[in-house]
């Protein structure tokens, strides 16, 4: 189907497969909205396009890997435009599996299933992108739960070096502070795929859930489902449960973060999801009803499944089927999750990169231009540029911090990460207690209890009751460098590919992690 601008009234709502829309001129930017929650998504001028993302071993983990080598500006469901008159062109999808392009002059939309709906707009930026948003409303749904908890997550805090003995510390120290919730991340199962706790867990979690619950709280539990670890026991025993590509090679859903292969989970075996409901049935007779499900995209990725149906359809139908399991009463968070195919099926999505105590990352943003990267930066950017989400869904900009302890953020930085979470109106920390100075805490304790008024007033600037944030200068984009640094970026971007080299990087990354931490700062 081809349209021409000059054809678009205001609003327009077509049905095809492809669709292209003739631009009257070369726009000035193009809005590109990153598959997942950490995938990209920002403003980004059509005169310096993005490269492909580097390095490429990451592109699993941090793009819709099928549109990972596209070299013109793209993105998931949705694509906008903005003119030299200020103005906005929005073409976004009302269904899943759907990606837009700018080619030149034209918008094109595609779909990978059958014919997609497409909204077409033009106009002022908030107007067409609230038309949208309200129009994915209605064929997705909203989240009925009226508020997000403020919840303490262990990641930041802990990363996998969690155990139960510091966690329980961890939970007296938070005392008096308000936290709706207490939410144990990574580090407590016994693999990828054996969602049983460790060894470093010997009560259970049905203990754990009993102890924050007793402190008035909501027992929260993170997971992964639909990822699968070849060192799991799932995998020796359901070796057919996992996703291959067309040559019977299994599809890796990343690099091995916990130092094995990962793969992804068939969604659409019917035995793979009465497995899940399980899973979800057995976490909620635990205690826990405050639920993390992460790494997501796995169900969504390019592979040959029992159930020929649309990639990101599949993911949907499952998660439907744990929204269900869990029951409505949980308050769900998903957490690496393709954005659009959640709607609707669970209170919260985490719409940005991981946080970090460094406000940049200067191998990954400066060289390799890479913005999906942990960096307080890098999410404050993409969560700004994803704000529209809101009145659909709680969006999740991840943590924020308050101690100096072990932190390299300025008070500047954290102060934008803090109010970015309250125009968000989700907020939480790992910070631990045991590093806090009594006026961080009361810090920490003003703010989980601040409700104040927000109001929009730019692309990037927003009022706080009376106070004026700008995060334009946080949301720009490194630009491409140049000199010795090109030289150093094709070196490091080629380096990077190979899997000795990248692990190498990750175990370096541990130890300072590990370092970070070190048990002998929590007594
Ligand atoms: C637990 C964490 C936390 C965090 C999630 C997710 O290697 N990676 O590219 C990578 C990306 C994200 C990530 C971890 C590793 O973080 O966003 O809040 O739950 O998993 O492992």
């Amino acid at each position: 189907m081809n349209i021409k601008l000059s054809d678009i009234e205001k609003t327009n709502l077509y049905k095809a497969k492809k669709i292209k829309i003739e631009l009257p001129e070369t726009p000035l930017r193009y809005y590109r909205h990153g598959w997942q929650s950490w995938s990209l998504a920002a403003w980004t001028e059509v005169s310096s396009p993005l490269p492909i993302q580097k390095p490429h071993i990451l592109h699993p983990y941090q793009t819709d890997a099928v549109y990972s080598l596209e070299e013109d500006p793209h993105g998931s469901w949705l694509g906008a435009v903005e003119f030299s008159n200020g103005k906005v062109l929005i073409l976004g999808a009302l269904s899943t599996d759907t990606h837009v392009f700018l080619k030149g002059n034209q918008l094109e939309g595609r779909s990978e299933a059958d014919e997609a709906e497409w909204l077409c707009a033009y106009g002022d930026e908030d107007s067409v992108f609230s038309e949208y948003t309200a129009l994915l409303g209605k064929r997705f749904g909203i989240t009925r739960k009226p508020v997000s908890p403020r919840v303490w997550c262990s990641w930041y805090g802990f990363y996998s070096y969690i155990t139960e003995r510091n966690l329980i510390q961890t939970i007296d120290l938070l005392d008096d502070l308000p936290f709706d919730a207490i939410q144990i991340d990574d580090g407590w199962q016994k693999d990828i795929g054996d969602w049983e706790p460790n060894e470093k867990f010997p009560s259970g979690m049905a203990s754990m859930a009993d102890k924050i619950k007793s402190t008035g709280r909501t027992a929260g539990l993170w997971l992964a489902p639909l990822l699968i670890s070849n060192s799991s026991t799932l995998f020796a025993d359901h070796e057919d449960w996992v996703v291959k590509d067309k040559t019977g090679k299994y599809v890796t859903t990343g690099f091995n973060v916990w130092g094995h292969n990962i793969y992804t989970l068939d969604v659409t075996h019917p035995d793979v999801i009465s497995w899940l409901v399980d899973l979800m049935s057995r976490v909620r007779r635990w205690g826990f009803d405050y639920i993390k499900l992460d790494f997501l995209y796995g169900g969504a990725m390019n592979g040959v499944r029992h159930a020929r149906i649309p990639r990101e359809l599949a993911f949907r139908n499952v998660l439907s089927k744990i929204r269900e399991a869990l029951g409505e009463d949980a308050y769900l968070l998903t957490c690496g999750v393709p954005i659009l195919p959640a709607l609707g099926l669970c209170d919260a999505i985490r719409i940005g990169p991981d946080v970090s105590h460094l406000w940049e990352d200067y191998l990954f943003e400066n060289l390799l231009q890479n913005f999906s990267t942990p960096s307080a930066r890098n999410a404050i950017r993409t969560v700004v540029n994803r704000l529209w989400l809101k009145p659909l869904v709680h969006v999740d900009p991840d943590v924020e911090y308050f101690v100096e302890k072990e932190n390299e953020l300025e008070e500047e930085h954290k102060s934008q990460l803090q109010d970015l979470a309250l125009i968000c109106g989700f907020k939480a920390t790992s910070d631990l207690p045991q590093w806090m100075t009594r006026q961080e805490r009361e810090k920490l304790a003003g703010f989980l209890k601040a409700t104040p008024k927000i109001g929009k007033i730019g692309r990037y600037k927003y009022k706080i009751d009376e106070r004026v944030v700008d995060f334009s200068e946080a949301v720009e984009l490194a630009k491409p460098p140049r000199g010795f640094a090109l030289i150093l970026r094709a070196v490091i971007g080629w380096a990077g590919n190979f899997k000795v080299i990248f692990n190498l990087f990750l175990a370096l990354d541990n130890v300072k992690k590990k370092r970070r931490i070190g048990m002998r700062h929590l007594g």
